[in-house]
């Protein structure tokens, strides 16, 4: 039996293509090492992932999210400063589609706070065409919204809770969505104290958003959260899973396109 990602054959991209990659992946560990800025970048990944619609098959990780438009979007404040942090590095790798270079950086954001490392398949194709605003949720949004969203991008109650893990790094700045705090004591750590905290929620200090509440008040969703918060490998094996699901999303069929896949065979 295949699993459904097993199906996938990845693109082949050249072989200078790839040494490319390596040596851009060095150079984001160091700035986001040196700048602390693995939070930030994590959201830019996401941010620019998570607009994906699996029946249009529009919108999802293909760099559109450098566009002055999208970068508007009121979902988006702040991300103006990701784009501009990354941007002396993507000068030096021109080859790289941007696509590909946002995943990327992603990828190490969690990598170098001390997270699971997550595989990562080059050869995305950039697009140009910002989605329309309003696809990614809303922090004030309850249960059937993020179901809602993440179905529309294909992803399955396990990702939700999974990738919801992620505010283990960052903050909230009240210049940007209103809110502030961090969600746990070591923001520039990756590891299971989103969900320790959620469940004690007995430091005063720090944040729980409605969508982060509602992880608790759906039996499936907390059955996750309390796994992950007593078993980091276990939530460290399906963040990976769901994040690279997530940088993965619409893999569209175009210059390196995959030799087979789900909408292709
Ligand atoms: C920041 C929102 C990764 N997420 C973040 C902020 C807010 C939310 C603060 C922005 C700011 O003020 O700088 C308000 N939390 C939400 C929303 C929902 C929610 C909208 C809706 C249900 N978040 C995330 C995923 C991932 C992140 C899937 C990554 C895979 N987000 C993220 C990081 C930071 C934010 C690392 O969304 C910190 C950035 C699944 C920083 O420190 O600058 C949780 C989920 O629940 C919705």
């Amino acid at each position: 039996m295949f699993s459904q990602m097993m199906a996938f054959v990845y693109p082949e991209v050249p072989q200078d293509y790839k040494l490319a990659v390596e040596n851009c992946r060095r150079k984001l560990r160091g700035l986001i090492q040196e700048q602390h800025c693995a939070p930030l970048i994590l959201r830019l990944a996401w941010h620019s992932a998570g607009t994906y619609d699996i029946q249009s098959k529009t919108g999802g990780p293909f760099g559109t999210i450098r566009n002055k438009g999208e970068l508007s979007h009121a979902a988006n404040a702040g991300l103006d400063n990701a784009v501009k942090l990354l941007e002396p590095i993507k000068e030096q790798f021109p080859s790289i589609s941007y696509a590909d270079f946002y995943q990327l950086a992603g990828v190490v954001a969690v990598e170098v706070t001390g997270g699971p490392s997550i595989p990562f398949h080059p050869g995305r194709v950039d697009q140009y065409e910002s989605p329309e605003e309003g696809r990614l949720p809303k922090a004030t949004g309850g249960l059937d919204h993020l179901r809602i969203v993440f179905q529309r991008m294909g992803l399955d109650d396990k990702d939700i809770v999974a990738l919801s893990g992620a505010h283990t790094l960052g903050r909230c700045h009240r210049e940007r969505s209103g809110y502030e705090g961090s969600w746990t004591k070591n923001p520039l750590i990756f590891d299971n104290s989103y969900f320790k905290e959620l469940i004690t929620s007995q430091s005063k200090e720090l944040i729980q958003l409605p969508s982060d509440k509602a992880l608790l008040q759906d039996p499936i969703f907390s059955k996750y959260v309390h796994l992950y918060a007593k078993d980091e490998n276990a939530f460290f094996t399906d963040y990976a899973v769901a994040h690279l699901k997530l940088s993965e999303l619409g893999w569209k069929c175009g210059k390196w396109g995959r030799v087979l896949c789900g909408i292709c065979i």
